[in-house]
């Protein structure tokens, strides 16, 4: 599929925020527009924007949207319940990232491209080695810094997999070195839990980083994990509970819905406004989930 937008200078384009997928999507759209207006944000605060969009990436379709190309199974099923999907977009769950869904609608096949895309691919199936870490760390530490992200697009789209031997890009990363031990010990200690038998693991995250506050109950849910959540600071100074669900029936956002949060089954996530809701939550959590070996860990 091969698809031309005429008017170059009112194109407005909406991306993933949080990690390389996302990124990656949008220097791919950079690379055919280089003018685009770029916004990069979160599912829920995508499908509440007015804004008039030409392509969202790896999000959920907003209501004003020309062309939706994603990959979440989410969206999909939304989109067809909803009758919302039109022509013009493409969902396709089976699809390794966003970023490959973008190629292949643009019809980009350069080296370049090429790179970008096997970038996604991997980050997003988990196949990640030392410098695609740095770069998802880069991305997560500036996750609500616009201008750095696009920076980061621009980079992308003029590098590739060059970008590891860029000098600024160099330069910028340093700062994102002493996360990567984190990074490692976090991974390690998910695997530890698992080889525990653990089946649903609480992680307390108020004492790292928030650019990793979300690993640890995202991989042990991808490990083998049936359900974790974790407790971590946002912006706001407001507690935040992130739940991810692996290969059982409990329902991240019929959980979160009752608390006034959302998302999907599988992923979803609640604003905590004090430690009391968070003690009677977390003991909801436990109780609906005590037919399973239950963990609480502070990660530090
Ligand atoms: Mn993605």
């Amino acid at each position: 599929m091969v698809c031309v937008l005429s008017e170059e200078e009112s194109i407005v384009v909406a991306s993933h925020r949080d990690d390389i997928d996302g990124i990656a999507s949008a220097a791919l759209i950079l690379k055919l527009y280089p003018n685009a207006i770029l916004i990069f944000t979160t599912p829920d605060k995508i499908v509440k924007m007015k804004t008039r969009f030409t392509i969202v990436v790896d999000l959920p379709k907003p209501p004003y949207c020309e062309i939706c190309i994603d990959h979440h199974l989410s969206n999909y099923e939304r989109l067809m319940r909803t009758g919302a999907l039109s022509e013009k977009d493409l969902i396709d769950p089976n699809a390794p990232s966003a970023a490959f869904l973008v190629a292949k609608y643009f019809g980009l096949r350069d080296k370049i491209s090429n790179e970008i895309v096997e970038m996604a691919n991997r980050a997003d199936s988990g196949d990640i080695d030392e410098k695609l870490s740095l770069l998802d760390l880069y991305i997560k530490l500036n996750a609500s810094n616009q201008e750095k992200l696009k920076w980061v697009a621009r980079k992308l789209a003029a590098c590739g997999k060059g970008i590891f031997d860029d000098a600024e890009f160099k330069e910028e990363i340093r700062m994102v070195r002493p996360l990567l031990e984190l990074r490692n010990k976090i991974l390690k200690l998910v695997d530890e839990l698992l080889e525990k038998n653990v089946e649903v693991a609480i992680f307390d995250c108020r004492k790292i980083n928030s650019a990793l506050s979300r690993l640890p109950p995202t991989v042990f849910t991808k490990r083998g994990g049936k359900v974790a959540i974790s407790i971590y600071y946002i912006d706001s100074g407001d507690l935040k509970i992130s739940i991810r669900v692996g290969a059982t029936d409990f329902e991240a956002n019929k959980f979160a819905e009752h608390y006034g949060g959302g998302g999907h089954p599988k992923a979803a996530g609640i604003v905590v406004k004090n430690e009391y809701v968070l003690a009677h939550l977390i003991s909801d959590f436990v109780s609906k989930l005590k037919a399973y070996t239950v963990a609480y860990v502070e990660v530090s």
